[in-house]
């Protein structure tokens, strides 16, 4: 009797651990995922970067043609400014937008032109950074950033 007993236990024990085992599938969720996705390095403006020392600046209807110019670290560069207005502009370069930042100091100040004119203006060289570029007569509508790298 008691023998009996102890069979019929061993039988319900296997029975619950059968279907222990199929509810829950083993390691099914300890999957983890050893993803190496290496992140995309950031999307650079490429458009602004150093490309030689001979460097190109348009004015026109009181605008540059670009927003950034950009010149190698340690170089003098010349920027090839072509003045296509009847009006006088120039190129001046600061550390920082002189109008934003009182401390802003000139790294370069070039001549007015009396356009429609062209000059050749030579840059000294300067070290790595981001700096600041405006007409100094349009600081508002003709400015952008000068980058050195
Ligand atoms: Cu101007």
């Amino acid at each position: 009797m008691t023998r009996w007993v102890g069979i019929v236990g061993l039988g319900a024990a296997a029975l619950l651990a059968a279907c222990g085992g199929t509810n829950a599938p083993p390691s099914a969720a300890a999957t983890s995922s050893s993803s190496s996705e290496t992140m995309s390095s950031g999307s650079m403006n490429s458009s602004c970067a150093p490309s030689g020392t001979a460097l190109k600046l348009t004015a026109k209807d009181t605008m540059f043609n670009t927003s950034c110019l950009a010149a190698p670290a340690g170089q003098a560069v010349t920027v090839n400014f072509d003045d296509q207005d009847p009006l006088q502009h120039n190129l001046a370069i600061y550390s920082a937008d002189p109008m934003m930042d009182k401390n802003a100091k000139t790294l370069f100040k070039g001549d007015l032109v009396n356009g429609p004119k062209t000059m050749t203006y030579n840059i000294p060289a300067l070290t790595a950074g981001t700096y600041h570029f405006h007409c100094d007569i349009h600081p508002t509508q003709m400015y952008g950033t000068f980058v050195v790298k």
